[in-house]
């Protein structure tokens, strides 16, 4: 039964989403040069309103955190104004929307802003080069110090006010898929002996730091988070990393979020030290919403939520293929199926 999908669901006192199905975070490299979404993006976006949520595309906090070509900011006025045109046409369209937050640490690269260097955990590199632009290679990141790691909490909290500005119903802080908080949070990327490093309490003390700084700012029912237990792109899982994630996912739940986001491609990816997949690890150390992904069709979806194993299903690579996705499958109709040559064009 498809049904569960489109019951509206309370997120909390001041969100409801009309239906179940999230639009996943995509990174598409569309902004124009100043890093300001275009008029296509608009359309884009406008176009995927039917869905319960949409979450951006992941978002700099500011330029440093840059790792791909023409991926958009939220730290300029131009770029505020930019993504205030986004909202306005999700919102006239009847949808609802949040930013996902991104610095990408050592993923970054100095070309994109014209530095000299990278922050990030600790001096460890991402081997090879980027994607698309292979002339390029990953360079050995500069640890951030204690002032810089304030700075970083205060600019991702600069952010978070920024959305609100620009109209957005929440933000979504990225703290997955290798990214700069995901880094702090894995011991293959966090090599540190200070207040950031070696215990779960430490390896936390900058995600929790970014997660109280923004839901203080914005309100805490409307940041949601993503994260990836299980390492599996940009950085190396260890089973030592089980530890920190058992300690951090009860401190999140304390918070009192607008909900948890799974950060993964396939949910069917088993990880040793998880003792199964993302999924199930995180609905068995954190009770309140949930949001699935990763390789599900409406049916597989549904019936996840069916039984329990979490509360919301975000879609990603089918709803670059189908800007119609839920009304297709609220009328029984076929689905386009994605394949990657599509990310070359925004429809
Ligand atoms: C992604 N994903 C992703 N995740 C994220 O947190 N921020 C991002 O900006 C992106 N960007 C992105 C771009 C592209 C082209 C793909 C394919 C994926 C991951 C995405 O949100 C989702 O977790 C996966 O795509 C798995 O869901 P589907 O596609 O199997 O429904
Ligand atoms: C935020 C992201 C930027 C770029 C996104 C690229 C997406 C690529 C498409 C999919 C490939 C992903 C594979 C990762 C899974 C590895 C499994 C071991």
């Amino acid at each position: 039964m498809l049904d569960t999908l489109f019951h509206p669901f309370v997120l909390n006192d001041t969100l409801t989403l009309k239906n179940r199905i999230l639009m996943a975070p995509l990174t598409r490299c569309m902004a124009d040069d100043n890093l300001v979404p275009t008029q296509a993006m608009i359309d884009y976006y406008a176009r995927r309103a039917d869905t319960g949520l949409i979450i951006s595309e992941a978002i700099l906090i500011r330029a440093d955190g840059q790792g791909y070509p023409h991926t958009p900011g939220l730290f300029t006025p131009e770029q505020i104004n930019g993504w205030r045109k986004v909202t306005d046409a999700v919102h006239n369209n009847g949808g609802k929307i949040f930013a996902q937050l991104w610095h990408t640490g050592r993923v970054a690269h100095p070309f994109f802003f014209n530095g000299e260097y990278v922050l990030a955990p600790s001096a460890i590199a991402l081997e090879g080069t980027l994607p698309r632009m292979r002339e390029l290679t990953y360079t050995v990141p500069k640890p951030a110090t204690k002032t810089e790691i304030e700075q970083l909490i205060a600019d991702f909290s600069q952010a978070a006010a920024n959305a609100i500005d620009a109209g957005f119903d929440g933000v979504e802080i990225h703290g997955a898929n290798g990214y700069l908080i995901d880094q702090f949070l894995h011991f293959s990327t966090n090599e540190r002996d200070d207040e950031f490093g070696e215990t779960p309490e430490n390896m936390a003390r900058f995600p929790l730091a970014v997660i109280d700084a923004i839901s203080q700012r914005i309100g805490r029912d409307r940041t949601g988070l993503r994260l990836s237990p299980g390492g599996y792109f940009n950085l190396e899982g260890d089973a030592r990393d089980r530890k920190v994630f058992d300690y951090l996912l009860p401190e999140v739940e304390k918070r009192c979020l607008a909900y948890l986001h799974v950060g993964i491609f396939d949910d069917s990816m088993n990880f040793d030290y998880l003792d199964g997949s993302v999924s199930q690890y995180m609905r068995a150390h954190y009770q309140r919403t949930l949001v699935g992904v990763g390789c599900y069709s409406p049916q597989t979806g549904s019936d996840a939520i069916e039984a329990g194993k979490f509360d919301l299903l975000a879609i990603g690579r089918p709803l670059i293929a189908n800007p119609d996705y839920v009304n297709k499958i609220q009328s029984g109709k076929a689905l386009t199926p994605y394949d990657d040559t599509m990310l070359a064009q925004l429809i």
